[in-house]
């Protein structure tokens, strides 16, 4: 599975290199037709290009993305193999310019992710992890934070597309805010698992997300000493969207989830 895993990170990083030429054509303000339409034939782009690398590296995977009609999951992604790819994760931030916007790519064996690699081409970053072998960014072995909820940064994401779920979101931005050390938002659900895998943060968490969004950073947060799970506490599932609660290891060993922060 490491051979796979080189593969899929040698793809990951052609696919940064589109990425990064649509970026500086957008600098130059060469793109015609509109954001909407540059966005859509970029994350079209990227995304065949992914498949078509990766269908060579592991013939028998089906496929689950954002862009295109992918499938959303089936039962048959259930058995065997499956990428869950986002060609760009963070796409308000590419439409202006505001980095980063990442590629990310998780691989499902029986309906579960094992492997997940997110890239974030401007800064030329990696993050990847095979389950039970760590999590890593670029050859260097990463692990959570172990500070206290306290003393961490709390990353949101804000559901922009869904507003009746603002009020909700507003009120646990309150409430990490008085528990925690400060808020971010990067605009980046992928990026976001990262930063927290990498110890800048403590805790992440966004009301709805498509398993593309979160299902590479899953395992990279997991192997890097994480808990994830929705917004109640409940194990995530990996058959549709969902609620994500992902916390560090030092935040893990204290009280973190709304209910109880409530009550605390
Ligand atoms: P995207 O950039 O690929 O669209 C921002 O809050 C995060 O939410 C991003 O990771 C973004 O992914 C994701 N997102 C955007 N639209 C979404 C939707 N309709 N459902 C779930 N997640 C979404
Ligand atoms: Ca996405």
């Amino acid at each position: 599975m490491h051979e796979i895993l080189e593969g899929i990170i040698g793809i990951i990083k052609e696919g940064g290199k589109i990425l990064l030429s649509a970026s500086s054509l957008h600098a130059k303000g060469i793109a015609k037709g509109g954001h909407a339409n540059f966005v859509t034939e970029y994350d079209s782009k990227i995304q065949s290009f992914l498949i078509e690398k990766l269908s060579i590296l592991l013939p028998e995977a089906n496929f689950i993305g954002e862009e295109n009609g992918l499938s959303s999951f089936m039962e048959k992604d259930r058995k065997g193999y499956a990428f869950v790819i986002d060609p760009i994760d963070g796409t308000n931030n590419f439409m202006k310019g505001y980095e980063p916007s990442v590629i990310s790519i998780g691989l499902f064996r029986d309906g579960i992710p094992f492997i997940g690699v997110i890239y974030n081409p401007f800064q030329d970053q990696v993050y990847y992890a095979l389950r039970g072998h760590g999590a890593y960014l670029n050859g260097i072995r990463i692990h959570s934070s172990l500070d206290p909820l306290e003393s961490s940064l709390v990353s949101v994401g804000t559901a922009p597309y869904l507003p009746e779920l603002h009020p909700k979101m507003f009120d646990l931005c309150a409430l990490y805010l008085s528990h925690g050390m400060d808020l971010r938002r990067s605009g980046s659900a992928a990026m976001d698992l990262c930063m927290l895998a990498s110890g800048k943060t403590g805790l992440f968490f966004e009301p709805v997300l498509g398993l593309w969004d979160f299902a590479a950073g899953a395992v990279i947060c997991e192997e890097a000493g994480c808990i994830i799970t929705d917004l109640d506490g409940n194990p995530l599932t990996y058959d549709s969207s969902s609620s994500i609660l992902c916390v560090s290891e030092g935040v893990s060993r204290g009280r973190y989830l709304p209910d109880d922060l409530r009550k605390a």
